[in-house]
């Protein structure tokens, strides 16, 4: 028999004639279609199919190569994903769109039409699960064996839709028109354990062991999506798991007659990895909740253990294996699970067990705000979990002795430090276990990393200082520039070479051209095309109509109060009001675009949905202010409709209250696509300043130590209120029921502002006015702009989730990537 290579274990080749028949064979033998009587949506499939092929065969053979070579592999741990379509990247990753378009072409289908049928996955609330999804596919660039392991929610973050101004949610029905891009693993397949108790038993060596008898298990099945890298044969794995029970019923029940009871088990298992919860930054102690992050993470973990035993490695060297990172504290219940599966189920000894999870474990903090810290009531947790509160009490036994050979005598600081709150209720505090178990920790910004050890996390800085890093984060330009804006791809490509998207570094070389005329023409026409593909989206979705020619002033990310969508309400409110006063008065013409979910039961975060919607019923009628303000709040901002609005963001809205945004990642996709910044001192904002120049990013507000100074000094917003007649304008225009027809509609958000303003709007207001008035003035001078526009892109490098991933894997999973070509 002829031995099987990899180039034989496809069916075809990528010419554009190879892929129209390949095309043409899913279409009728996958599909059951007949050409003539194919939707846009078969086309998508059979195509879907076609490319799935080259996928995955790059997929084994990568993963193969990890087996093979027993390298040490990373698991990024994370309840969420955000991958987004999954067609156009991996055409771009294969190289193959061109022949892919010409293969379609020639028998009358239009590619684009194609791509925009596909659904995406959304597996996740907002830049958490999107990071986890750049990081695959910059592991797989640079070449590094990796496999993200997380829930397949059958339904995702919900769909927005505006009705009447308002959000209203409605289900995700990702999984509905089929998902090509997944292949269902029926041999690999976890057992999950909840509930019960926990028994010793004597073994034969004579040793006291722990057994868990629990009082119901479920299975988790696998779940495989490959993920291309770029200009790279390595792919990553996104692994998910489903939850099924372990017996389809309960057949003593059945044969009982008891036909409920015999269903109930399986609905209830089954119930796990049903829905995504829709909360971003917002920790609910929810029972469903936990179980959903035990049973990824330990799904994760047993699936690791196995793939140990495939290589021929060792348990006893687990680490050697494999760097587990937690995406924030939602799988960090894995550190108490990694122990018991060493010690209770490979019979380790403890102290070698946890010497093993110490060195797989990291963690990676995502935010500072005190309602997002995840800790769950003592009972509960013992309830779901027995054998692991069990564990959690011998590390903190231990951990705390420690505690007090560094410092002696310090009882509040072992308090703090302890992993179990005991002040009133008991709760397990899930960053306390996360960092315990981990070797490194990390924030994701300079300035958030900065805070953590001064904050959140400063009693673990004293003590263990050089367990702390920072990684900033970084977004794929593959995705967000290659394939969102194709315009400007082909100018950097004429400009840099082909191979740009993987070596951002090179995008230093389009400096000189921001003073060259003829180039700054180019550029503003790419723009200018982008503006307009988004002008029509516009009109499509929500029936406004915007002049490309504006400029275009953007804040699309979750709506949360601390990000102020509020503060740029009053900007816009207080420039109508400025030109209904004074008809002549200097605006420039402006389409403000808003766009993101509200968690469903965030009052407030709707109120604001609502304030935009209702300020562009006003706005955009009103003849005084026509082809000067136009407000949009474009609805279902998700991955796909992402693309379409970073490449067309003239201002970026970054204007978080300093200190409280992690990092941001929105912020480094618009001034990747040559978007100006206005914003704070927060995140990532600090460094894409420093990067890109001061003289190209709209500074302003209070920096994060005068937002604690003037905290500790009782923060007072009548006092600006009162000082200031612009605000007091616009405020008492907001109270008056001028906007929505209901007087007291946005009462709450009034009274939220003039008694409290946590997040301080009232304070920044006027330093936010002054940078938009900058704003205007630059934007009077087409080439000053563009000048901008063209250093931001060549000054932006730095953020590319490729330089990110590199520095985990140097200095936090110490395996080797692929060296950046500078
Ligand atoms: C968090 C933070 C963001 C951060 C992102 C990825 O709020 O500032 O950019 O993680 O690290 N929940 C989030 O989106």
């Amino acid at each position: 028999m002829n031995a099987i290579s990899p180039s034989n274990t496809i069916r075809t080749g990528t010419s554009a004639e190879n892929l129209r028949q390949a095309f043409l064979d899913n279409l009728v033998c996958a599909l059951g279609r007949l050409p003539n009587y194919a939707s846009a949506h078969d086309h998508y499939l059979a195509l879907a199919l076609t490319v799935r092929d080259h996928v995955v065969a790059r997929a084994v053979q990568s993963f193969e190569q990890g087996v093979v070579k027993m390298m040490r592999r990373v698991a990024y741990l994370s309840a969420e994903f955000l991958p987004g379509p999954h067609l156009a990247n991996h055409l771009l990753n294969l190289g193959i769109a061109e022949a892919t378009r010409e293969a379609l072409g020639g028998i009358g289908i239009d590619l684009d039409r194609v791509l925009a049928e596909e659904e995406e996955p959304g597996l996740g609330n907002g830049g958490l699960g999107r990071l986890a999804s750049c990081y695959l596919d910059s592991l797989a660039t640079v070449e590094v064996q990796s496999i993200g392991y997380g829930i397949r929610y059958e339904f995702g973050i919900f769909d927005q839709v505006i009705r009447d101004g308002w959000q209203v949610e409605g289900t995700d029905k990702w999984l509905s028109g089929g998902n090509p891009w997944e292949i269902h693993r029926l041999g690999i397949a976890k057992q999950v354990k909840f509930g019960g108790h926990t028994e010793t038993w004597t073994d034969d060596q004579g040793r006291t062991r722990v057994r868990w008898v629990p009082s119901i298990v479920i299975k988790g099945e696998a779940y495989d999506t490959p993920i291309t890298g770029y200009g790279s044969g390595t792919c990553s794995l996104m692994r998910l798991w489903k939850s099924e029970a372990v017996e389809s019923f309960d057949f003593e029940a059945f044969n009982h007659g008891d036909y409920d009871r015999a269903v109930e088990q399986k609905v209830d298992s089954e119930n796990l990895s049903k829905v995504l919860y829709p909360n971003d930054e917002l920790h609910r102690g929810k029972e469903l909740r936990l179980k959903q992050q035990f049973f990824f993470t330990s799904c994760a973990l047993q699936d690791m253990l196995r793939l140990v035993a495939m290589s021929g490695g060792k348990v006893a060297a687990f680490d050697e294996s494999w760097a587990v990172q937690l995406n924030d504290t939602h799988p960090a219940i894995g550190v108490a699970e990694l122990m018991r599966l060493l010690v209770d189920e490979h019979a380790l000894e403890w102290d070698d067990a946890w010497a093993i999870t110490q060195k797989t474990f990291s963690y990676t903090n995502h935010t500072l705000l005190p309602e997002a810290l995840e800790k769950w009531p003592v009972e509960l947790f013992g309830s779901v979990l027995p054998r692991h509160l069990e564990i959690i009490y011998g590390i903190n036994h231990r951990f705390l002795d420690e505690v007090r050979t560094a410092f002696p005598d310090d009882d509040a600081r072992l308090a703090r430090l302890s992993l179990i709150d005991e002040h009133g209720a008991r709760y397990v505090r899930m960053a306390n276990l996360a960092c315990v178990g981990s070797h490194k920790i990390n924030g994701v910004a300079a300035l958030h990393s900065e805070l953590l050890k001064k904050t959140v996390l400063a009693d673990f800085a004293a003590l263990w200082p050089e367990k702390f890093d920072n990684v900033t984060n970084g977004v794929t330009p593959r995705r967000f520039v290659a394939l969102a804006n194709p315009g400007l791809a082909g100018l950097l490509e004429r400009e840099l070479g082909a191979g740009w998207p993987g070596d951002l570094s090179c995008l230093g070389r389009l400096e000189p051209l921001a003073a060259d005329p003829g180039f700054r023409r180019e550029w503003r026409e790419v723009r200018l095309a982008n503006k307009r593909r988004l002008a029509a989206l516009i009109q499509e979705r929500t029936g406004i109509v915007v002049t490309p020619d504006s400029l275009f002033d953007v804040q699309v990310k979750r709506i949360h109060e601390y990000k102020r969508q509020h503060l740029n309400l009053l900007h816009v409110l207080s420039l109508y009001l400025s030109i209904k006063r004074d008809p002549d008065a200097g605006v420039v013409p402006r389409t403000f675009i808003f766009g993101g979910k509200a968690a469903p039961g965030y009052f407030l975060a709707k109120r604001i949905i609502r304030l935009v919607t209702a300020t562009g019923e006003l706005v955009n009628q009103d003849p005084d202010v026509a082809g000067r303000l136009k407000v949009v709040f474009f609805p279902d901002f998700n991955v796909k409709n992402a693309q379409h609005i970073y490449p067309a963001a003239d201002l970026s809205e970054q204007i978080s209250l300093a200190g409280m945004e992690a990092s941001g990642t929105g912020n480094m996709k618009m001034s990747l696509n040559g978007a100006l910044t206005i914003g704070t001192l927060d995140g990532a904002n600090v460094e894409i300043r420093d990067a890109v120049g001061a003289e190209n990013f709209f500074l302003f507000g209070l920096t994060a130590s005068e937002v604690s100074a003037l905290k500790a000094g009782g923060y007072q917003p009548q006092t600006y209120y009162e000082s200031d007649s612009l605000l007091r304008e616009t405020i008492d225009f907001i109270a008056s029921g001028a906007l929505g027809g209901d007087p007291d509609l946005f009462r709450p958000v009034v009274d939220n502002l003039l008694h409290g303003d946590p997040y301080l709007l009232l304070a920044d207001f006027r330093a936010y006015l002054d940078a938009q008035q900058r704003v205007g003035e630059l934007w009077g001078d087409s080439d000053a702009w563009t000048s901008s526009s063209i250093l931001n892109v060549a000054r932006m490098g730095r953020f590319s989730s490729d330089r990110s991933i590199r520095e985990y894997c140097e200095r936090i999973w110490n395996v080797n990537a692929k060296p950046s070509q500078t």
